[in-house]
């Protein structure tokens, strides 16, 4: 019998290591489809390919596939330029016209326009070629030099075949090395980078995934579609081909990133990350860290930092789709105020448009006198209005938004030089070119227009994919409406059915279908599949097959243009679509996810990559888009979207009401996790203002703050706001308890929306300063835990209705005191709406303590802990300071002891001010062992600077 099974085994290990050796033994990175999803095994090895469905369906990987492109090239002529080096590639191996012939010459680049990141070009010296225009980000056009001792990498370039590596100075690690297999044909780029050691990928998106590290042997397509987030493992709206590597428990990320708008496969390999692009050029950056938060700042500093948002945009939102009408929608928001959950922006979705006609409200159930009336209401109360806008024109004579643009000539054409037909909700449609400037003008005064009649504090873009309902299988071209009258309704058809006629595309056109078919999703796959066709052209004569991937970032430019001259203050923008630098110009929401437990799940991981991708101001819909909600599944979905960056409850037409009082549980959950929300916004807003100053992120994974610390590897279910607040909610149905994680060498002090004396608010929960712990926290329906980290000083107000109202309570200071008795933080403060140049326009304050223990002169030793503001700018003056929190450390006085405890605070130096604890400066004692300071009648704010000392 033994020997049965082993001649079995024997057998299987020759006979399948005999079929992989006839022709299949490749990389799956290296796989280039030969048939199509679904093709049948003796299909495709009737064509000579070889087959293997052991990667799975959902991977990406082609299951019929030829051997992989395995050109090389050689480099000459390297010499030094002014900014680094140049040299000839010429093509030494592997030559073949599989997707196209391969360039034979190119030129290869190595720029250093930065001590901290470095550029590798290659191009067709012969042919200019396609690439992002500049006007799309912070990328400088002129590089600078920069001091050769400054540089914080240096290379190795191999000539035959051409390889490079680029390592870090300070540790040796390799940031990048390039294998030799390069393609370079009109519509096929392809580079991989190569790299050992365990290491986990991080970014390549836009996709909605239940793991924040990216899984090998798949493959992530790049392209922008209409494609609701609920689907796992797709492309989606955005296109951010960059990834970070992290090797878990190290101390070392870098970061690379391809500067590319064309359709882009990313093949993930062990040991190998493949970028197919199907155009452009190879213009690849990589940054050096060495931590991941500096990795973004220097991929910000190059694609343009986050845009600064306002204040109001930190307060929680709420929209729907499927709103009746104006009163519907009064009604809601003082349902919200009756329930006492804090509403502070209520949004309009496509529902208000007069027949889906951007700049024209439905003159019955959307007139602008009611609505405009609503907006004044929602502004006296201090709150806020956002309305959505699509970029597809109705084609609508008489329609002004069509005059004009057909006046200015603005709009993308097809093939056949008309301006190209789509149909999106309005029916047929013609699409503005954001590529064109001429039509900022066009955008700029349609806006303004409208915004005189509706005075709306920011716009939601959507659809800028951009979205076409016909051209459902990418094979259409030219389209016309045959039938005026009954496109888009005709007898039996909806709104979303196509209604033109389109001429079929020539199955030879090389735009509409290259030799190259990336893993778009969408129905077919082909590029053209529910967008603008291909062939249709852009200002410059530019193709859409090009310029796709950018018209959400366009209308971005356009539109925070618009709003910034209109209304003279911050725009707020929330986008669908984005790209590389996106975030400097608009937010951004996750789109059409489900009412699921597992798109609460993935959400997390979605906001963590727009982290990455320079776009923290982000959110998804909370209690879910489509399908109907549950009430246990909307409390938790408010604990956790509470927590996002970006906070708004949407929801689908048909799906059930979800707005957070329709049931007592989510009313207390929404309570509870927005009170805190709003008493961190002065924490939040900082962070929000340092991400736009320097290009740092918000929310963040627990790696990305611990990068050593093995333990948070692969945990994706917990996240952090900035280094100091960690977020562990509930995502299981049914479940009442949390395995949480804390990060090692660090304490963790609770945090709760109640923070009087009977509350354990800021008590030490686990001490992790010997080793990360994992810990059950029992977490019924209403609640979510948030930690404070210990060496933390946070700036607190008090929770109220609106963001406004929360501004003008006065500030509490929680000095959260780690293991060694020190805690530091920043503030960033300003009137939070309008425009700034520079930061020191604002208040800047760094914030430290210290514990110190003193020896007096009878041995007796008494402590003091020491709490400094430092201004590093005080443009703003307005808040006051009135309660300071010490969390409870070991050797804090407690409650009976208070008298034993001084304090003496000095506020700027010249003006001194002494107190002890029974005039000016009232002491308690909270549950938790923590101290709690009351300051009363002292010009006490925060742009000064002070120190308090609390001895005892
Ligand atoms: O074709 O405006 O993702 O948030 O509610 C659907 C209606 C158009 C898609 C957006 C969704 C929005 C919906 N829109």
């Amino acid at each position: 019998m033994l020997y049965f099974i082993l001649f079995i085994t024997l057998f299987c290990i020759l006979y399948t290591s005999q079929v992989k050796a006839q022709t299949c033994s490749v990389d799956t990175f290296q796989r280039n489809e030969c048939g199509y999803a679904g093709i049948t095994q003796d299909e495709c090895t009737s064509k000579g390919c070889c087959y293997d469905s052991s990667v799975g369906s959902s991977s990406g990987i082609p299951w019929c596939y030829s051997n992989g492109i395995n050109s090389e090239y050689s480099l000459s002529q390297l010499s030094p330029t002014d900014y680094g080096l140049q040299g000839i590639l010429t093509i030494s191996k592997g030559q073949n016209s599989i997707y196209g012939e391969d360039i034979k010459t190119l030129k290869m680049e190595f720029l250093i326009e930065n001590e901290n990141y470095f550029r590798l070009k290659i191009t067709d010296p012969n042919d200019a070629r396609w690439e992002v225009p500049s006007q799309y980000s912070d990328r400088p056009t002129k590089t600078h030099k920069v001091n050769e001792n400054d540089i914080k990498y240096t290379w190795e370039i191999n000539d035959n075949p051409f390889t490079i590596k680029v390592i870090r100075k300070s540790d040796k690690a390799i940031v990048f090395e390039s294998s030799p297999i390069i393609a370079f044909k009109d519509q096929y780029l392809e580079i991989t980078s190569v790299f050992s050691g365990d290491m986990n990928t991080y970014g390549i998106g836009e996709s909605t995934r239940l793991n924040h590290a990216l899984k090998t042997n798949m493959m992530y397509t790049l392209w922008n579609i209409d494609m609701p987030a609920k689907m796992m493992d797709f492309n989606l709206y955005g296109s951010h081909p960059m990834y970070i590597h992290h090797e878990s428990g190290s101390q070392s990320s870098y970061g690379v990133a391809l500067y590319n708008s064309n359709g882009i496969d990313v093949a993930l390999g062990d040991g190998y990350l493949t970028y197919k692009a199907i155009g452009g050029v190879i213009d690849l950056y990589g940054f050096l860290g060495p931590s991941p938060e500096e990795v973004v700042q220097q991929y910000t500093s190059l694609i343009g930092k986050p845009n600064l948002v306002p204040y109001w945009s930190l307060g929680f939102h709420n929209c729907r789709w499927g709103y009746e009408d104006i009163s519907h929608v009064e009604q809601v928001v003082k349902n919200y105020s009756n329930a006492k959950i804090p509403l502070e922006t209520q949004w309009l979705d496509i529902d208000y448009m007069d027949e889906y006609r951007d700049f024209e409200n439905d003159p019955e159930n959307w007139s602008y006198t009611d609505v405009g009336k609503f907006i004044d209401n929602l502004h006296e109360n201090n709150q806020h209005f956002v309305e959505i806008i699509d970029p597809g024109i109705m084609v609508y004579k008489g329609y002004d938004a069509y005059e004009q643009g057909n006046a200015a000539n603005i709009w993308i054409n097809g093939m056949d030089s008309n301006p190209y037909l789509g149909q999106v909700w309005p029916g047929p449609v013609y699409y503005p070119d954001f590529h064109n400037p001429n039509t900022q003008d066009y955008w700029t005064n349609q806006l303004a227009n409208y915004h005189k009649k509706i005075p709306t504090d920011g716009f939601w873009i959507d659809m800028n994919e951009a979205s076409n309902f016909c051209n459902s299988d990418g094979t259409g071209q030219t389209c016309m409406n045959p039938d005026p009258e009954n496109c888009p309704t005709g007898d039996d058809a909806t709104q979303t059915d196509c209604c033109l006629k389109c001429t079929t595309i020539d199955e030879t056109n090389k735009l509409a279908f290259p030799p190259y078919k990336i893993g778009n999703k969408q129905g077919n796959g082909n590029l053209g599949t529910k967008n603008i066709d291909m062939t249709a052209t852009h200002y410059g004569n530019e193709t859409e097959y090009n310029l796709h991937n950018m018209y959400g970032i366009g209308e971005a430019i356009m539109t925070y243009n618009a709003m910034a001259k209109i209304t003279e203050k911050r725009p707020f923008l929330v986008t669908r679509s984005s790209f590389i630098g996106s975030g400097k110009f608009t937010n951004k929401w996750t789109g059409d996810n489900a009412a699921t437990w597992n798109d609460l799940y993935s959400s997390i991981i979605s906001i963590m990559d727009f982290s990455m991708f320079g776009i923290p101001m982000v959110g998804a819909d909370i209690c879910g888009f489509m399908d109907d909600t549950t009430e246990e599944l909307c409390a938790r979905w408010i604990e956790v979207g509470a927590f996002y960056p970006f906070s708004r409850n949407h929801n689908d037409r048909p799906s059930a009401a979800q707005e957070l009082y329709l049931w007592d549980s989510v009313t207390d959950a929404s309570k509870n996790a927005l009170g805190m929300r709003y008493r961190l916004l002065p924490y939040l807003y900082s962070l929000l203002a340092e991400a736009h100053w320097l290009g740092s992120t918000v929310a963040r994974s627990l790696w990305w703050n611990f990068p050593t610390d093995k333990g948070t590897t692969g945990i994706d279910s917990q996240f952090m706001w900035g280094s100091s607040i960690m977020i562990s909610p509930v995502l299981k149905e049914g479940a009442t308890s949390v395995d949480a994680y804390f990060p090692s060498g660090k304490v963790w002090y609770r945090f709760r929306l109640n923070d009087d004396e009977s509350s354990d608010a800021y008590k030490m929960e686990v001490d992790a300063t010997e080793g990360g712990k994992t810990l059950t926290l029992d977490t019924p329906l209403t609640e979510v835990n948030v930690h404070i980290k210990g060496g933390s000083i946070l700036t607190l107000q008090d929770a109220k209705m609106t963001t406004a109202e929360s501004r003008d309570t006065p500030f509490t200071l929680v000095t959260a005191l780690c293991q060694h008795g020190k805690a530091h933080g920043t503030l960033f403060r300003d009137d939070g709406i309008n425009m700034m140049d520079k930061s020191d326009e604002g208040t800047q304050v760094n914030y430290s303590a210290e514990m110190i223990s003193k020896e007096g002169k009878r041995k007796e030793t008494s402590t003091s802990i020491v709490i400094t503001s430092e201004v590093v700018s005080d443009a703003y003056a307005k808040d006051e300071i009135k309660y300071i929190i010490i969390t409870a450390v070991s050797g804090l006085p407690d409650a009976s002891s208070l008298n034993n405890i001084h304090t003496k605070l000095v506020i700027n130096k010249d003006s001194k001010t002494v107190l002890t604890h029974q005039d000016d400066c009232k002491i308690t004692a909270l549950a938790s062992g923590a101290l709690k300071l009351e300051f009363n009648g002292l010009d006490f704010n925060v742009n000064k600077n002070w120190s308090l000392e609390v001895s005892y």
